[in-house]
């Protein structure tokens, strides 16, 4: 069986030698996060929501079974629904549950395996539901299939806190063009981390199973396959800390010897101990998101949070 037939974007299918290239280049060398997500990446992120110490997916999913029927009241009847990056879809059920007749559902996300899957799930389980894949890097400008039911208003779903991973002035670009393709009275939820316990963050990214190692290091498994590197990836070690000057977890990967690797034809350098950046992952005061959120064009009109005020989802409305 085929399942539904997905909108294909193509731009999220194999990494790009320009954009590696560039970020290996550079003098702080990185990688986009996004590269993270191919299926082993996806699976691997998947058995992070599960850790003990990783407390935003359950802290998320706390606060939405709390506060969905509240959400849901919020966005009214007759909403189409999109969200930016859906992965396993897992929240956005709580969200379906209570929702008065959504006249569509729009995942889009970058891992094609897990975009059919869960897109063919949730149309199995919500009858009636018409769900709209999109296959895209949703951090590039995309056009959205042209056939989308228009209801009475659209809204966007960005849970996970995956705004985490832009910088601010990032963030605020990307917020800004939601409000763009929700238009007037077009909403927003959103999945925001809090600042908190610089050691509880740590151990966030620190997994004692070694799982946040793998997923950082899949990156380079990745590029071997796509791009024909040849990464070592014994000679990296997965580095990950809170910086409370930037408040953002950083992910790197640490060369642990003096080596060349080559990419697509093309040799780097590194010396022992330099990194390559592969994450940021920003945490939030409510004011401080509140902020961004404005300067993006939109008002915060209702911020939930779970019993030890760890993770917030938050009830945004385009300006007007
Ligand atoms: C999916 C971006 C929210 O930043 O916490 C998990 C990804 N990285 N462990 C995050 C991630 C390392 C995650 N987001």
């Amino acid at each position: 069986m085929n399942g539904i037939s997905l909108h294909d974007l193509s731009s999220g299918q194999k990494a790009s030698f320009a954009e590696v290239s560039r970020g290996l280049g550079s003098p702080q060398k990185e990688l986009p996060c996004k590269l993270f997500y191919d299926e082993v990446g996806s699976q691997l992120f998947e058995q992070i929501t599960g850790l003990d110490e990783y407390y935003p997916t359950r802290a998320e999913l706390r606060i939405m079974r709390a506060a969905g029927a509240d959400i849901a009241g919020r966005l009214g009847p007759d909403c189409l629904v999109l969200e930016y990056g859906s992965g396993s879809s897992v929240k956005t059920r709580i969200l379906l549950d209570h929702l008065k007749r959504p006249t569509g559902y729009v995942p889009i996300d970058i891992s094609r395996e897990l975009l059919q899957q869960s897109a063919d799930d949730l149309a199995r389980t919500y009858r009636g539901l018409r769900v709209f894949p999109v296959w895209a890097d949703y951090t590039r400008p995309l056009t959205l299939p042209s056939d989308l039911p228009v209801g009475k208003r659209r809204v966007a779903y960005y849970p996970g806190s995956t705004i985490g991973n832009f910088v601010p002035e990032d963030a605020r670009r990307f917020l800004a063009g939601i409000a763009g393709v929700c238009g007037r009275d077009g909403g927003l939820v959103i999945g925001v981390d809090l600042k908190k316990d610089p050691l509880m963050l740590h151990r966030a990214y620190n997994d004692a199973l070694g799982i946040t190692a793998a997923f950082n290091l899949n990156i380079l498994t990745r590029l071997n396959r796509e791009l024909g590197a040849n990464f070592v990836v014994e000679q990296f070690r997965h580095y990950a800390f809170y910086n409370p000057v930037f408040a953002r977890v950083e992910m790197h990967l640490v060369s642990l010897s003096e080596q060349v690797v080559r990419v697509g034809g093309v040799d780097f350098q590194f010396e022992r101990g330099e990194s390559i950046w592969t994450e940021a992952s920003y945490k939030y005061s409510p004011q401080e998101f509140a902020a961004l959120a404005s300067s993006a064009g939109w008002n915060v009109q209702q911020f939930w949070t779970d019993d030890r005020g760890l993770f917030s989802v938050q009830y945004l409305t385009v300006v007007d």
